[in-house]
């Protein structure tokens, strides 16, 4: 309408007349207008929560804020409870005081608004929530929610440590062991394993054991052999011939008398032959493989070693 200019028909009086006696028009021109005023919207916001859930033997605490000053507040709730404090508190709260609760909040005598809030009190022994993630089975004691059945981090594998649990995820971190931490490659030929970058890595090459010491051969009817053991996982060929066939061809006729024998002893139960002798060759051998019969002396020739693989009889 503004800035525009109308006719106006009006009649004075009641407006029966519908002739044109008594009717005038005007022509207006509309200059300026009186703006209608917004409509005031309410800002006073009622907010209300609680504590809950509780566990038993807890004290459940209601919350309420209104943004006006100068009001007053009325509680209701379950098992008969009312309050005109604003912050109102259940101590030693049971099971019957879970429910929905009403704050209304007055100016006076007249109401300005109504909120509820809903609030549990869990049973002890029940189930409840301690925000750890990392405790499984949380439950109700005295007022308290205790967690229990923990997470527990093992370490991963033997070049990582053990974890810790994430309390808001539950995940455990896997952190690496620092390099040069000693592990086990899982292959005993391998000595002096290290974890490097979080994996296991070998360590020097472990040859085969060395030569037999301390071999003695006892006389009378049998001939006991003993000779200085080497350990739990070393066994030992004992192999032996004839000193005649020694003599006539050397460690080819070698037999073996006895193969990967655990014991660092012998009783070999033969008859020496007459006008004739026995001799002894004994070595260590474990799954790193087999060690030596002994360079022998300075009158050896050849490989002793080696003429003894030689020999069809020999231990394997
Ligand atoms: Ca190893
Ligand atoms: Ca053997």
């Amino acid at each position: 309408m503004i800035g525009r200019t109308v006719q106006i028909r009006w009649h004075e009086g009641d407006d029966q007349a519908t002739g044109s006696t008594g009717w005038y028009v005007d022509t207006v021109s509309a200059n300026s207008v009186q703006v209608g005023g917004s409509c005031t919207v309410g800002t006073n916001v009622l907010t209300v929560s609680s504590n809950g859930p509780v566990c038993e033997g807890g004290t459940l605490n209601l919350f309420a804020t209104y943004t006006q000053g100068g009001v007053t507040y009325n509680w209701t709730g379950p098992n008969g409870f009312t309050s005109s404090v604003q912050n109102p508190s259940i101590p030693g709260a049971t099971p019957a005081s879970s429910g929905t609760y009403m704050v209304t909040v007055y100016s006076g005598a007249t109401p300005l608004a109504s909120n509820p809030t809903d609030a549990t009190v869990i049973a002890n022994g029940a189930a409840c929530s301690d925000a750890n993630v990392c405790t499984q089975s949380d439950t109700c004691q005295s007022g308290t929610c205790v967690g229990s059945n923990p997470v527990v981090c093992a370490a991963s594998d033997q070049c990582h440590a053990v974890g810790t649990c994430n309390t808001s995820t539950g995940v455990c971190s896997n952190p690496v062991k620092p390099d040069g931490a000693t592990c086990d490659d899982g292959n005993a030929c391998t000595a002096g394993d290290t974890c490097g970058g979080g994996v296991c890595v070998s360590g020097s090459p472990v040859g085969p054991p060395p030569e037999v010491a301390d071999m003695t051969v006892g006389g009378g009817p049998t001939l006991a052999l003993t000779w200085t053991g080497q350990g739990a996982s070393v066994v030992y060929d004992v192999t032996s011939g004839t000193l005649s066939s020694l003599q006539s061809a050397g460690f080819s006729s070698v037999a073996c008398l006895a193969n990967d024998d655990t014991a660092s002893s012998y009783d070999d139960t033969r008859s020496i032959p007459a006008a004739d002798g026995f001799y002894y060759l004994v070595r260590a051998q474990t799954t790193c493989g087999a060690g030596t019969y002994g360079d022998g002396s300075a009158s050896q020739s050849g490989s002793r070693d080696s003429e003894i693989a030689a020999s069809p009889n020999a231990c394997p």
